[in-house]
């Protein structure tokens, strides 16, 4: 059973966490959004890869979801004494990461290579690809600021503004990243993990080729939806479906989703949607969505993967 994960931050994090323990290394390879990248104090941040990373390995921050537990902001409390970029907080071990990755980078690896010595670093053994090696930055415009990064929307913002449009700057000339498209066409399943539709996942389906992959293979992609009750668990994805003009449901993720998933993974919270999603041309599996014990989460990952 291969099992192909397109993956944003948290949501998809936590599945992962879940996938790893019901299915062997081997089987896994997760497909990461790399449009949430930034530059910062002349570092490469990636956040999506990391909160993959080091929730997988135990290591996340719980409080936070991002970031490592246990953290200390020493170089922050420097960076803002000198009036640098203060919004965006980098935990003194978190830092160790982006130095990491920068300085391999500028020694020509590619983001994959980094991100495999890193993963390998914190004893990870599924096979994890940023969906491409090349620049692709997720751009978002606010009606009070114009089009501004995701994460000055995401975190400077705290995602408190009203947004007209996103778009996915550089991705027409962006490639996936070596073992992308393969993963996908070979695997038993390909699974949109919970994460933000509008801001997470549509970066990794645009860089060229990979929507198409899954668009053909539909059939054997099966998402989950990250709004359950008409909330997101976490973030903007529930505001960003409306201001998108899309309803704020499973059944607005199943609109959403249409062209490239078979089925759709919503909550019991949202069962009576389950006709009108189906109307929609999906399948609908009716489970628990919510990942509040680890019980819960291999359900979901057994689910999702065709296990059960
Ligand atoms: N999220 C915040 O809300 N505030 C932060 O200061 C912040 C810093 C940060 C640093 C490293 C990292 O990997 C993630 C960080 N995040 C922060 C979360 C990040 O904005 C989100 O995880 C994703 O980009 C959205 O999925």
């Amino acid at each position: 059973m291969r099992v192909a994960v397109v993956c944003g931050g948290v949501g998809a994090a936590r599945l992962l966490v879940g996938v790893r323990r019901v299915l062997p290394a081997e089987s896994i390879v997760a497909v990461a959004n790399v449009g949430d990248d930034l530059e910062l104090h002349g570092l490469h941040v990636s956040p999506d890869l990391d909160t993959i990373t080091y929730t997988t390995s135990g290591a996340v921050s719980q409080e936070r979801g991002w970031g490592l537990e246990g953290e200390t902001w020493q170089a922050m409390d420097m960076i803002r004494r000198y009036g640098g970029v203060d919004w965006f907080n980098l935990g003194d071990r978190d830092l160790g990461t982006h130095l990491y990755r920068t300085h391999r980078l500028r020694q020509g690896a590619t983001l994959a290579e980094a991100t495999a010595e890193i993963i390998a670093a914190w004893g990870l053994d599924f096979t994890l690809l940023p969906v491409t090696n090349d620049r692709l930055r997720t751009m978002v415009t606010t009606v009070d600021e114009g089009e501004i990064s995701f994460q000055e929307y995401f975190v400077r913002r705290q995602h408190d503004v009203a947004v007209t449009s996103v778009r996915f700057d550089g991705a027409e000339l962006t490639r996936p990243a070596p073992g992308v498209l393969e993963a996908l066409r070979d695997a038993d399943r390909i699974v949109v993990a919970p994460s933000n539709p509008a801001v997470s996942i549509d970066p990794v389906l645009a860089v060229p080729g990979v929507r198409a992959v899954l668009a053909e293979r539909r059939e054997h992609v099966i998402a989950v939806s990250p709004i359950i009750g008409g909330r997101a668990l976490k973030g903007p994805a529930d505001r960003l479906l409306t201001e998108l003009g899309y309803p704020a449901s499973a059944e607005g993720v199943a609109k959403w989703y249409a062209d490239v998933v078979g089925t759709l993974v919503i909550d019991t919270v949202d069962a009576d949607l389950a006709p009108a999603i189906e109307a929609l041309g999906l399948h609908v599996i009716v489970t628990d969505t919510v990942m509040s014990t680890p019980e819960i989460t291999d359900t979901l990952a057994r689910t999702t993967c065709g296990l059960s």
